[in-house]
């Protein structure tokens, strides 16, 4: 796809506990693979998709999404903020093997609506091929009603629902977009720009 044929970018922002799939998810997304091993890297890393979607009465849409993955956990709010502003969508990843993983995406959740009020966000169920799963998929349900979220079950490793979860986050992006009246020129939010 040309690049002048973009008429969308987008940033989106990769939340959630470490180890859950964060990386995993974009990395399947954005380049088609899956890693067993568990790499920390440091610091902020972006990856780029350009997908077209087909939004109902619009017809095909060109977008850029800009993927913000951050490695560990930043401890200093002034950090997260940073890394969240200008975020159009968020993915609030858990693992469905530990549970505490569950509990902390209400939090992630408040610290990213202050940050983004008009975001779109999905929760993410991940490492749904795991035979040792204990967060059953109702647990994700209940979420979805109380936040009035998104959420998806996904397998970075199979790749079961990757696809799906990042075109749906999209869609409900441009008609929240739309909704709320932003223009639909190319939408430079959240271009990269230097943490520290
Ligand atoms: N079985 C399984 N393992 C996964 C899945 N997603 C991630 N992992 C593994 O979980 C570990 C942490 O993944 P990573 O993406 O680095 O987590 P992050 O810290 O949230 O970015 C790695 O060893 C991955 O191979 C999945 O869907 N299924
Ligand atoms: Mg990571």
């Amino acid at each position: 796809m040309a690049s002048d044929s973009i008429t969308h970018m987008f940033k989106l922002v990769a939340l959630g506990d470490g180890a859950v799939g964060k990386t995993s998810c974009i990395r399947r997304y954005t380049e088609g693979s899956f890693s067993e091993q568990y790499i920390m890297t440091i610091g902020t890393t972006f990856a780029l998709k350009t997908l077209t979607v087909d939004v109902p009465g619009r017809g095909k849409v060109n977008c850029r999404i800009v993927l913000w993955d951050l490695a560990g956990q930043p401890t200093y709010n002034e950090l997260r903020r940073r890394y969240m502003a200008g975020s159009s969508m968020a993915i609030i990843v858990y693992d469905v093997t530990r549970p505490q993983t569950f509990l902390n995406v209400g939090e992630w959740y408040t610290r990213f609506t202050t940050v983004c009020p008009n975001a779109v966000v999905a929760v993410v169920a991940n490492k749904i091929d795991r035979p040792d799963r204990l967060v059953p998929p109702e647990a994700g349900e209940m979420i979805e009603k109380w936040l009035g979220v998104l959420h998806f079950e996904t397998s970075a490793k199979t790749g079961d629902n990757i696809d799906i979860m990042f075109d749906e986050l999209v869609k409900r992006t441009l008609l929240k977009q739309e909704e709320l009246g932003i223009s639909t020129g190319v939408q430079l939010t959240g271009r990269p720009t230097k943490l520290i």
